[in-house]
């Protein structure tokens, strides 16, 4: 706690010299009184203990009442009444005239957040269906790696983090913060949370990358996979189909799979679909087979909603950051979306899109993954 107490500090301070400190009275007193630089009201007595009590009451809340206690021992006399007003919230839930409002709102909007558990989407596919770059897409980064080699090698967990609105906090061995999303790669961490850039952003949601389950060379890959799908640590199942390999035994078997080691509602997404050429390919006719396929294959009135992850992607990522080489294909994508051919949501919806980005059918998979998660 001092420790933090004393980055607090110094947030506001810009005053480095943490072993100044002799003792948690300075460290309080200077939180609170702070040397700041021309400025010296105490103003933020009250932010500094909601702090403290909101840490005390994610990390241990059955502490709380010897936080109250410490405090009324050892906070200077000027922060006394602040300290006591804080305890009577987080104590009993007593507002006070002299606590900015601000406070009491953010408070509530924590306590309404925190008490909602995510809800956990697993994506699952045979390699290089497209489920790190579909994920992506729903986040609106490019975090996960994707490659046309393989490259997904375990488990991956993105959460939304409705408040932190810059940055992304990645979490492996240690935690850590980076104010610049794509810096990171999914390669460095286990799990993640950032505020999706997606209609999903203000939903308690984690989304979860698999490795390819149909990799010869990484057994452990298919092993990864199913035992994610068997733990049901999770609420539903995204299959990502590759829009050009579809029915094809691998396919089947991670299906057959799927089919009987969970009962999780599963829903199923055809992606690549910008790969097609309208001269030979039917997408009305592929989506029609991949249906009648599922329901041989016992999948009772699938859902199936058909994507382009590479063009929602850079569509929601905006040309200028990309490279040259994608600045080319983004071009090409624009084209290509901007036809009736490929407005993927006119497929299996009355909408027509306005945009290229809602053609990809982005937009309609955040809209069934809001519904199947009940989110
Ligand atoms: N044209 C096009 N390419 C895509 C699309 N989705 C993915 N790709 C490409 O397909 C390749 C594989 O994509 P990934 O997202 O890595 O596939 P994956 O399923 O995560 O692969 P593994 O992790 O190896 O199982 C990459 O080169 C992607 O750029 C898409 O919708 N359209
Ligand atoms: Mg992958």
């Amino acid at each position: 706690m001092r420790l933090l107490f004393e980055q607090w500090a110094f947030s506001i301070s810009g005053d480095c010299h943490s072993s100044s400190y002799k003792s948690d009275k300075s460290a309080i007193k200077s939180a609170l009184s702070l040397f700041r630089v021309k400025w010296k009201l105490l103003r933020l007595k009250y932010e500094f203990f909601f702090d403290c009590y909101y840490l005390t009451e994610k990390y241990n809340a059955s502490q709380l009442k010897k936080l109250a206690a410490y405090f009324q021992d050892i906070v200077p006399y000027f922060a006394k009444k602040a300290s006591k007003d804080v305890d009577s919230v987080f104590l009993s839930e007593t507002e006070c005239k002299r606590i900015p409002r601000a406070l009491f709102k953010h408070r509530l909007a924590n306590n309404h957040w925190a008490n909602r558990k995510p809800k956990k989407l697993l994506v699952v596919a045979n390699m290089s269906a497209g489920k790190s770059t579909l994920i992506n897409a729903l986040v609106g980064y490019r975090l996960n790696r994707t490659k046309t080699t393989v490259c997904t090698s375990r488990i991956c967990m993105l959460y939304n983090n409705r408040y932190n609105k810059e940055g992304i906090i990645t979490h492996s061995n240690q935690s850590s913060f980076h104010p610049e999303i794509e810096s990171t790669s999914s390669d460095d961490f286990t799990s993640a949370s950032l505020r999706f850039n997606s209609s999903l952003n203000d939903r308690a949601i984690c989304v979860i990358d698999t490795p390819g389950y149909n990799n010869v060379d990484h057994p452990e890959h298919r092993k990864t996979t199913e035992d994610f799908i068997k733990s049901n640590h999770y609420d539903a199942i995204l299959y990502v189909a590759d829009g050009r390999y579809m029915g094809t035994t691998d396919e089947e078997i991670l299906l057959n799979y799927i089919h009987l080691n969970t009962q999780k509602p599963i829903f199923f997404a055809i992606n690549q679909l910008d790969r097609m050429k309208e001269s030979e390919d039917s997408i009305k006719k592929i989506i029609g087979d991949f249906k009648s396929h599922l329901k041989r294959m016992k999948f009772s009135n699938p859902i199936i909603v058909p994507v382009s992850a590479k063009a929602s992607l850079f569509f929601k990522l905006g040309k200028n950051t990309l490279n040259d080489d994608d600045r080319f294909e983004y071009d090409q994508l624009s084209i290509k979306f901007s036809r009736n051919y490929f407005d993927l949501q006119a497929y299996i919806s009355e909408a027509e899109s306005t945009n290229p980005l809602d053609a990809t059918g982005i937009h309609q998979l955040e809209t069934i993954i809001n519904n199947i998660l009940h989110l």
